[in-house]
């Protein structure tokens, strides 16, 4: 029987399983190439055990999966590749503040600033305790403004396109409520957009897919600069505010000057739970940070059963 050790941790209310042991070596060790080669070899040989991981029964849809594999990057503490129900994510700022509070409560990273390799670069995290972590991201930037998508029954909704370690369309004025109560609707109606981007050919960079939909609104606390609702490319909706939607929009603050470098932004989450972004800009890129809290809520063992029918989860 296949096992897999596992650490489960939530950050701002969004789920990580950290997986420490028992995927295969030919993607565990550096040994096996570098973090692209073996991140291929996840999806072409190896995606069934993603869903195994994941999805029901194991699992939920709202699980972020993050394999903490050799780094072959220097001085890296380990190298992370973040998976969700629908596949693999590039980067992920609330996993990355998870996967930061697991390695700690391992003992195998202390208070201080540490690298961790990712698929779409290396990020920096710094514990500041137990619980609190700053994730210094890759480089954000926006690439379109006011993009103007037509939605069915002759509304349109105009947004931006901006990289924060994955895709994102950032939408102000879409006359939504965004509330925990109201999360059926925003899922429709962010879905059709993720939908209509698609089919109008609406892009990232070299045709990215737009995968993340993230909508704002005024914060419910006055404390905080606004609050967002983030659909997730598996159709499960972010419970934190999240990391690279927070750096996607950070970059669009910078670009319309409506933040100065490293002047905080208190990004509000659907369950209202807070990140606190900041951007630095040099030679003209903006890196962004996000800070954070995470706490683990499980040590376990999966267990994977050759007679199970749903071995490999269900849908698979
Ligand atoms: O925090 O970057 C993030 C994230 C992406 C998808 C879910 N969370």
């Amino acid at each position: 029987m296949r096992k897999m050790t596992v650490i489960d941790s939530h950050t701002a209310g969004e789920p990580t399983r950290c997986v420490l042991a028992g995927m295969p070596e030919s993607v565990f060790r550096k040994s096996a190439g570098a973090l692209a080669e073996r991140v291929e070899r996840l999806k072409r040989e190896h995606d069934g055990l993603r869903r195994a991981i994941l999805c029901e029964p194991r699992g939920s849809d709202v699980l972020v999966g993050a394999y903490l594999l050799e780094p072959d990057e220097p001085d890296c503490a380990a190298a992370v590749v973040f998976f969700n129900n629908a596949g693999y994510l590039g980067m992920c700022g609330h996993g990355t503040i998870g996967v930061a509070v697991t390695l700690a409560y391992l003992d195998r990273i202390a208070a201080g600033t540490h690298r961790l390799q990712t698929p779409v670069g290396v990020v920096q995290v710094h514990l500041k305790d137990t619980h609190t972590v700053t994730v210094e991201n890759v480089p954000a930037y926006r690439y379109k403004t006011g993009a103007r998508v037509s939605l069915p029954g002759g509304n349109a909704v105009t947004g931006d396109v901006a990289w924060g370690g994955n895709w994102f369309f950032l939408a102000q004025n879409h006359g939504r409520r965004l509330a925990l109560d109201n999360v059926e609707e925003l899922t429709e109606y962010a879905w059709e957009i993720r939908t209509q981007l698609a089919a109008q050919d609406i892009t990232g960079a070299n045709g990215a897919e737009i995968d993340h939909i993230e909508l704002f609104s005024p914060p419910l606390d006055a404390a905080n600069h606004s609050r967002n609702f983030v659909l997730c490319p598996g159709k499960a909706y972010d419970r934190s505010p999240c990391g690279t939607g927070t750096s996607a929009k950070l970059a669009c603050l910078i670009a319309d000057g409506k933040i100065t470098p490293g002047e905080a932004w208190r990004q509000e989450g659907i369950l209202g739970t807070v990140f606190e972004g900041r951007a630095r800009v040099e030679n003209d890129m903006v890196h962004p940070s996000i800070t954070g809290s995470a706490y683990i809520t499980a040590e376990a063992t999966l267990l994977f059963d050759r007679e199970d029918p749903f071995q490999n989860g269900i849908g698979a």
